[in-house]
Protein backbone atom coordinates (compact mmCIF):
# COMPACT_ATOMS: atom_id res chain seq x y z
CA UNK A 1 0.00 0.00 0.00
CA UNK A 2 1.49 3.56 -0.79
CA UNK A 3 2.28 5.56 2.17
CA UNK A 4 1.25 8.83 2.66
CA UNK A 5 4.30 10.49 2.69
CA UNK A 6 7.42 10.03 1.03
CA UNK A 7 9.37 9.06 3.69
CA UNK A 8 7.57 8.23 6.75
CA UNK A 9 8.42 9.11 10.10
CA UNK A 10 9.84 6.65 12.19
CA UNK A 11 8.92 6.59 16.11
CA UNK A 12 11.80 4.82 18.09
CA UNK A 13 9.44 3.45 20.63
CA UNK A 14 11.52 1.24 22.92
CA UNK A 15 11.89 -2.03 20.92
CA UNK A 16 9.63 -0.93 18.23
CA UNK A 17 10.57 1.34 15.25
CA UNK A 18 7.24 2.58 14.57
CA UNK A 19 6.45 3.93 10.80
CA UNK A 20 4.16 6.37 11.17
CA UNK A 21 2.50 6.14 7.95
CA UNK A 22 -0.85 6.34 8.79
CA UNK A 23 -2.19 7.27 12.34
CA UNK A 24 -2.00 5.04 15.07
CA UNK A 25 -4.48 4.07 17.27
CA UNK A 26 -3.52 4.10 21.58
CA UNK A 27 -5.67 2.32 23.47
CA UNK A 28 -6.66 4.22 27.17
CA UNK A 29 -6.19 1.49 29.44
CA UNK A 30 -7.05 3.25 33.00
CA UNK A 31 -6.35 1.71 36.02
CA UNK A 32 -7.86 4.36 38.87
CA UNK A 33 -11.04 4.47 40.68
CA UNK A 34 -12.03 7.81 39.62
CA UNK A 35 -11.68 8.09 35.89
CA UNK A 36 -14.37 10.52 33.91
CA UNK A 37 -14.54 8.59 30.90
CA UNK A 38 -14.59 4.87 32.60
CA UNK A 39 -15.44 5.42 36.17
CA UNK A 40 -13.07 3.24 37.45
CA UNK A 41 -14.18 0.02 36.15
CA UNK A 42 -11.09 -1.56 35.43
CA UNK A 43 -9.57 -0.80 38.56
CA UNK A 44 -8.57 -4.17 40.14
CA UNK A 45 -5.59 -5.47 37.66
CA UNK A 46 -7.37 -8.29 36.06
CA UNK A 47 -10.12 -6.72 34.90
CA UNK A 48 -7.53 -3.56 33.25
CA UNK A 49 -5.71 -6.36 31.52
CA UNK A 50 -8.72 -7.80 29.90
CA UNK A 51 -9.69 -4.22 28.61
CA UNK A 52 -6.24 -3.54 27.45
CA UNK A 53 -6.93 -7.41 25.70
CA UNK A 54 -10.06 -6.33 24.17
CA UNK A 55 -8.77 -3.52 22.87
CA UNK A 56 -6.23 -5.24 21.16
CA UNK A 57 -8.37 -7.27 19.38
CA UNK A 58 -9.99 -4.46 18.21
CA UNK A 59 -6.98 -3.02 16.98
CA UNK A 60 -5.38 -0.99 18.73
CA UNK A 61 -1.80 0.14 17.54
CA UNK A 62 -0.31 0.70 21.27
CA UNK A 63 -1.86 1.15 24.93
CA UNK A 64 -1.48 3.32 27.14
CA UNK A 65 -1.54 2.59 30.74
CA UNK A 66 -2.36 5.38 33.56
CA UNK A 67 -2.71 4.67 37.35
CA UNK A 68 -3.58 8.46 38.49
CA UNK A 69 -6.51 10.51 36.65
CA UNK A 70 -5.25 13.53 35.60
CA UNK A 71 -8.99 15.20 34.63
CA UNK A 72 -9.66 18.03 36.28
CA UNK A 73 -10.65 17.86 40.36
CA UNK A 74 -8.50 14.32 40.60
CA UNK A 75 -6.97 14.04 43.83
CA UNK A 76 -2.82 12.85 43.71
CA UNK A 77 -1.82 9.50 43.77
CA UNK A 78 1.16 8.23 45.80
CA UNK A 79 4.01 6.54 44.23
CA UNK A 80 3.24 3.65 45.97
CA UNK A 81 -0.13 3.28 44.71
CA UNK A 82 0.59 4.42 41.62
CA UNK A 83 3.30 1.80 41.60
CA UNK A 84 0.97 -0.91 42.79
CA UNK A 85 -2.05 -0.45 39.82
CA UNK A 86 0.73 -0.01 36.98
CA UNK A 87 3.30 -2.42 37.05
CA UNK A 88 1.37 -5.45 37.38
CA UNK A 89 -0.49 -4.48 34.37
CA UNK A 90 1.96 -3.61 32.14
CA UNK A 91 3.98 -6.98 32.85
CA UNK A 92 0.81 -9.08 32.35
CA UNK A 93 0.62 -7.11 28.80
CA UNK A 94 4.40 -7.60 27.92
CA UNK A 95 3.47 -10.89 25.92
CA UNK A 96 1.02 -9.03 23.72
CA UNK A 97 3.59 -7.55 22.17
CA UNK A 98 2.04 -4.21 21.58
CA UNK A 99 4.10 -1.15 22.47
CA UNK A 100 2.71 -0.23 25.47
CA UNK A 101 3.14 3.52 26.95
CA UNK A 102 2.67 4.27 30.96
CA UNK A 103 1.17 7.49 31.49
CA UNK A 104 2.53 9.20 34.73
CA UNK A 105 4.56 12.14 36.11
CA UNK A 106 6.46 10.63 38.46
CA UNK A 107 10.31 9.93 37.73
CA UNK A 108 10.88 6.76 39.75
CA UNK A 109 7.97 5.31 37.89
CA UNK A 110 9.01 6.46 34.76
CA UNK A 111 11.91 4.80 35.13
CA UNK A 112 10.63 1.48 36.79
CA UNK A 113 8.42 1.13 33.99
CA UNK A 114 11.12 1.98 31.14
CA UNK A 115 13.14 -1.22 32.92
CA UNK A 116 9.87 -3.29 32.61
CA UNK A 117 9.61 -2.97 29.17
CA UNK A 118 7.35 0.14 28.95
CA UNK A 119 7.92 1.38 25.21
CA UNK A 120 6.60 4.65 25.39
CA UNK A 121 6.21 7.31 28.61
CA UNK A 122 3.32 10.05 28.20
CA UNK A 123 4.00 12.29 31.04
CA UNK A 124 0.61 15.21 30.69
CA UNK A 125 3.23 17.17 33.20
CA UNK A 126 5.78 17.70 30.15
CA UNK A 127 8.74 15.97 31.86
CA UNK A 128 9.02 19.20 33.79
CA UNK A 129 9.44 17.44 37.05
CA UNK A 130 12.93 17.64 38.38
CA UNK A 131 15.06 14.25 37.58
CA UNK A 132 12.16 13.04 34.81
CA UNK A 133 14.07 13.14 31.34
CA UNK A 134 17.40 12.25 32.98
CA UNK A 135 15.24 9.01 34.18
CA UNK A 136 14.44 8.04 30.92
CA UNK A 137 17.74 9.95 28.94
CA UNK A 138 19.64 6.10 29.19
CA UNK A 139 17.13 4.44 27.09
CA UNK A 140 15.18 3.31 24.39
CA UNK A 141 11.44 4.32 25.38
CA UNK A 142 9.82 6.98 23.65
CA UNK A 143 8.59 10.48 25.53
CA UNK A 144 5.08 12.02 24.86
CA UNK A 145 5.15 15.95 25.72
CA UNK A 146 2.12 16.90 26.28
CA UNK A 147 1.07 20.59 27.00
CA UNK A 148 -1.02 22.07 30.12
CA UNK A 149 -1.57 25.14 31.68
CA UNK A 150 -1.86 24.89 35.58
CA UNK A 151 -2.58 22.03 37.61
CA UNK A 152 -5.65 19.27 37.24
CA UNK A 153 -7.02 20.37 40.30
CA UNK A 154 -8.04 24.15 39.28
CA UNK A 155 -6.80 24.22 35.66
CA UNK A 156 -10.41 24.21 34.20
CA UNK A 157 -11.13 27.16 36.28
CA UNK A 158 -10.08 30.32 34.31
CA UNK A 159 -7.56 29.05 31.70
CA UNK A 160 -5.74 31.77 29.51
CA UNK A 161 -3.87 32.58 26.27
CA UNK A 162 -3.35 35.89 23.83
CA UNK A 163 -2.76 32.67 21.38
CA UNK A 164 -3.08 29.43 22.26
CA UNK A 165 -1.74 27.63 19.13
CA UNK A 166 1.59 29.61 19.59
CA UNK A 167 1.81 29.63 23.41
CA UNK A 168 1.53 25.80 23.26
CA UNK A 169 3.93 25.47 20.11
CA UNK A 170 7.02 27.48 21.98
CA UNK A 171 5.95 25.22 25.02
CA UNK A 172 6.43 22.09 23.15
CA UNK A 173 9.43 23.41 21.42
CA UNK A 174 11.23 24.55 24.24
CA UNK A 175 9.96 20.93 25.92
CA UNK A 176 11.60 18.91 22.92
CA UNK A 177 15.08 21.55 23.20
CA UNK A 178 15.04 20.45 27.23
CA UNK A 179 14.45 16.68 26.18
CA UNK A 180 17.47 16.82 23.07
CA UNK A 181 19.71 18.86 25.88
CA UNK A 182 19.18 15.62 28.35
CA UNK A 183 20.74 13.40 25.18
CA UNK A 184 17.07 12.37 24.15
CA UNK A 185 16.85 11.72 20.32
CA UNK A 186 14.42 13.47 18.50
CA UNK A 187 13.60 10.49 16.84
CA UNK A 188 11.93 8.94 20.40
CA UNK A 189 9.71 11.93 21.06
CA UNK A 190 6.33 13.02 20.43
CA UNK A 191 4.05 16.25 21.08
CA UNK A 192 0.21 16.58 22.40
CA UNK A 193 -1.02 19.73 22.56
CA UNK A 194 -3.28 18.22 25.40
CA UNK A 195 -6.64 18.86 24.76
CA UNK A 196 -8.66 20.04 27.81
CA UNK A 197 -6.17 20.78 30.04
CA UNK A 198 -6.43 24.08 30.99
CA UNK A 199 -8.39 24.85 27.91
CA UNK A 200 -11.51 26.48 26.89
CA UNK A 201 -13.98 24.91 24.15
CA UNK A 202 -12.62 28.11 22.18
CA UNK A 203 -8.80 26.96 23.02
CA UNK A 204 -9.86 23.65 22.32
CA UNK A 205 -10.79 24.05 19.08
CA UNK A 206 -8.17 26.56 18.13
CA UNK A 207 -6.29 23.77 18.84
CA UNK A 208 -7.84 21.38 16.80
CA UNK A 209 -8.45 23.57 13.83
CA UNK A 210 -4.69 25.04 13.76
CA UNK A 211 -3.09 20.79 14.79
CA UNK A 212 -1.47 21.36 11.72
CA UNK A 213 0.75 23.93 13.07
CA UNK A 214 2.06 22.14 16.18
CA UNK A 215 3.71 19.39 13.20
CA UNK A 216 6.11 21.83 12.34
CA UNK A 217 8.37 20.90 14.89
CA UNK A 218 8.90 17.90 12.88
CA UNK A 219 7.90 15.38 15.90
CA UNK A 220 4.95 13.07 15.69
CA UNK A 221 1.65 14.94 16.87
CA UNK A 222 -0.63 12.72 19.35
CA UNK A 223 -4.33 14.14 19.93
CA UNK A 224 -6.65 12.89 22.45
CA UNK A 225 -9.54 13.89 22.20
CA UNK A 226 -11.85 10.82 23.26
CA UNK A 227 -14.74 11.24 25.42
CA UNK A 228 -13.32 14.60 26.74
CA UNK A 229 -15.73 17.47 28.28
CA UNK A 230 -15.87 19.49 24.48
CA UNK A 231 -17.25 16.74 23.05
CA UNK A 232 -19.63 16.87 25.69
CA UNK A 233 -19.82 20.38 25.11
CA UNK A 234 -20.62 19.98 21.88
CA UNK A 235 -23.31 17.03 21.09
CA UNK A 236 -24.89 17.73 24.56
CA UNK A 237 -24.09 13.75 25.14
CA UNK A 238 -23.06 12.64 28.50
CA UNK A 239 -19.69 11.05 28.63
CA UNK A 240 -20.99 6.98 27.73
CA UNK A 241 -22.36 8.19 25.30
CA UNK A 242 -19.87 10.30 23.47
CA UNK A 243 -18.54 7.25 20.88
CA UNK A 244 -19.60 9.14 17.91
CA UNK A 245 -18.33 12.95 18.47
CA UNK A 246 -15.22 11.08 19.68
CA UNK A 247 -14.32 9.10 16.18
CA UNK A 248 -15.29 12.91 14.34
CA UNK A 249 -12.51 14.46 16.52
CA UNK A 250 -10.15 11.88 15.70
CA UNK A 251 -10.43 11.64 11.75
CA UNK A 252 -10.30 15.95 11.94
CA UNK A 253 -7.28 15.10 14.20
CA UNK A 254 -5.83 12.83 11.64
CA UNK A 255 -6.75 14.98 8.88
CA UNK A 256 -4.82 17.73 10.03
CA UNK A 257 -1.33 15.99 10.72
CA UNK A 258 -2.15 13.81 14.25
CA UNK A 259 -0.25 10.83 14.01
CA UNK A 260 -1.20 8.70 17.28
CA UNK A 261 -4.93 9.08 18.30
CA UNK A 262 -5.31 8.48 22.13
CA UNK A 263 -8.82 6.78 22.24
CA UNK A 264 -11.04 4.65 24.59
CA UNK A 265 -13.30 3.37 21.30
CA UNK A 266 -10.94 2.18 19.49
CA UNK A 267 -12.64 -0.58 16.74
CA UNK A 268 -15.24 2.56 15.36
CA UNK A 269 -11.82 4.45 15.67
CA UNK A 270 -10.10 2.52 13.58
CA UNK A 271 -13.55 2.07 11.14
CA UNK A 272 -13.34 5.43 10.55
CA UNK A 273 -9.41 5.49 9.78
CA UNK A 274 -10.00 2.41 7.96
CA UNK A 275 -12.01 4.79 5.17
CA UNK A 276 -9.86 7.90 5.09
CA UNK A 277 -6.80 5.50 4.94
CA UNK A 278 -8.26 4.23 1.69
CA UNK A 279 -8.74 7.49 0.17
CA UNK A 280 -5.48 8.92 1.67
CA UNK A 281 -3.84 6.01 -0.16
CA UNK A 282 -5.82 6.48 -3.35
CA UNK A 283 -4.51 10.46 -4.15
CA UNK A 284 -0.72 8.69 -4.42
CA UNK A 285 -2.35 6.48 -7.40
CA UNK A 286 -3.47 9.88 -9.45
C1 LIG B 1 -4.52 12.88 27.72
C2 LIG B 1 -3.53 12.14 28.34
C3 LIG B 1 -4.22 13.52 26.48
C4 LIG B 1 -2.02 12.58 26.66
C5 LIG B 1 -5.31 12.11 29.54
C6 LIG B 1 -8.59 11.46 29.42
C7 LIG B 1 -7.97 12.35 30.41
N1 LIG B 1 -2.29 11.98 27.82
N2 LIG B 1 -4.04 11.66 29.49
N3 LIG B 1 -2.95 13.33 26.01
N4 LIG B 1 -5.63 12.83 28.48
N5 LIG B 1 -0.79 12.46 26.13
O1 LIG B 1 -8.21 10.31 29.24
O2 LIG B 1 -9.57 11.90 28.80
O3 LIG B 1 -5.01 14.23 25.86
S1 LIG B 1 -6.35 11.79 30.89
Amino acid sequence: MPSFHFRPMILQCGKYSLPLDRPLVMGVVNITPDSFSDGGRYLRPDAAVAHARRLIDEGADLLDIGGESTRPGAAAVSLDEERRRVLPVLEALLPADIPLSVDTQKPELMREAAAAGAAMINDVNGFEAAGALQALAGGSCALCIMHKQGQPLTMQQAPQYRDVVAEVDAYLRVRIAAAETAGIARSRLVVDPGFGFGKTLAHNLSLLCRLDRLTAAGVPVLAGLSRKSMIGALTGREVGDRVYGSVAAALIAAQRGALILRVHDVAATRDALALWNAVESNKNND
